[in-house]
């Protein structure tokens, strides 16, 4: 595992977010305890044995194996995933294949989506920091998985369909890379994207906004593709905006920041930089209204 410390800085920075949320939790709960210890008198102080209590404090930072302190997310993401070896009943033993069916949700968009998820396998949800370190050290990085696979990385409740309630309105933004060049780099591109997606920094609207209710966030899951040539990275969100102008600006404009986002902080290119070329695109936005009309004219917002 990577440790956190050596993370570069936009990793770092969505790893620090993540443990923000964790932290004002915690302060949450100690505050509770404070307030609500009735065994002391009025002006009376508790004594804490600060030695004590740092002793038995083992954050998966200062003890990767032994840890006893989590942090919490914002909210639970599941892991999914699919490759040629899941296809069917009979599963042969491959690392990621000795999940069990998972059933898909009976909501309108599960059972409109069942054919497509058929084959999609769910490993694990988790809540913390911790279980994500611990669910990262334990699978098969993309670069070294077989080609047509998928890993879907999705909020809780949330199938990785079009069909999907958060999905149907939504769009992805994506780039595709070509595997020869970047079976290097594609393992690190993949642990920041999932690292702000936990970390919820994809969305500015979500990370600037000072006081009163955080808007909800418009993403709702990430997937890496390995495909025979090429790596793709995707990341999808609740809305997508129709390109006519108008009230659609706002969104448009929310939804250009997460793809600038992605492009500099997360992958790590210049933001003029062009990348189209042999097997590889620029990281472009397309509705999943537009994905579903193949073969048709696309709108693509490119950053
Ligand atoms: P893909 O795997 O996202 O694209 O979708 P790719 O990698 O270009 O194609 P591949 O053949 O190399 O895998 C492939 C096809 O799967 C789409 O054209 C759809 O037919 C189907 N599909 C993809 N998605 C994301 C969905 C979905 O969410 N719901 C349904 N019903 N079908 C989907």
């Amino acid at each position: 595992m990577a440790s956190v410390s050596s993370l570069p800085a936009p990793a770092l920075q969505a790893s620090k977010a993540a443990l923000s949320a964790a932290l004002a939790e915690n302060e949450k709960e100690a505050e509770k305890k404070t307030n609500g210890d009735e065994s002391l008198e009025p002006g009376e102080i508790q004594e804490v044995d600060m030695q004590a209590q740092a002793d038995t404090i083992r954050t998966v930072f200062s003890d990767p194996t032994n840890f006893n302190v989590k942090h919490p997310l914002y909210s639970p993401w599941t892991l999914w995933f699919d490759s040629p070896a899941t296809k069917g009943r009979n599963l042969p033993q491959t690392p990621m294949s000795s999940f069990p069916q998972t059933p898909v949700p009976a909501t309108p968009g599960g059972i409109a989506a069942q054919g497509w998820m058929e084959d999609i396998k769910k490993v694990i949800t988790f809540d913390s920091v911790e279980e994500f370190w611990g669910l990262y050290n334990n699978i098969v990085p993309p670069s070294a998985l077989p080609q047509k696979a998928n890993y879907y990385l999705f909020k809780e409740g949330i199938i990785p369909a079009w069909e999907d309630e958060a999905n149907k309105n939504g769009g992805k933004w994506s780039i595709q890379l070509p595997r020869d060049k970047n079976r290097a780099v594609v393992d690190k591109m993949w642990l920041y994207t999932m690292l702000a997606a936990i970390g919820e920094t994809f969305d500015p609207l979500l990370t600037n906004g000072e006081g009163g209710e955080a808007p909800q966030s418009l993403i709702t899951g990430v997937i890496v593709s390995t495909r025979p040539q090429f790596y793709r990275i995707s990341i999808w969100t609740r809305s997508a905006p129709t390109l006519a102008g108008g009230e659609d600006d706002k969104l448009r404009e929310r939804i250009e920041s997460i793809g600038r986002h992605f492009k500099t902080n997360v992958l790590g290119y210049q933001e003029a930089q062009r990348l189209a070329g042999a097997l590889a695109t620029e990281v472009e936005f397309l509705s999943h209204k537009d994905s579903e009309k193949k073969g048709k004219q696309a709108k693509k917002i490119i950053v």
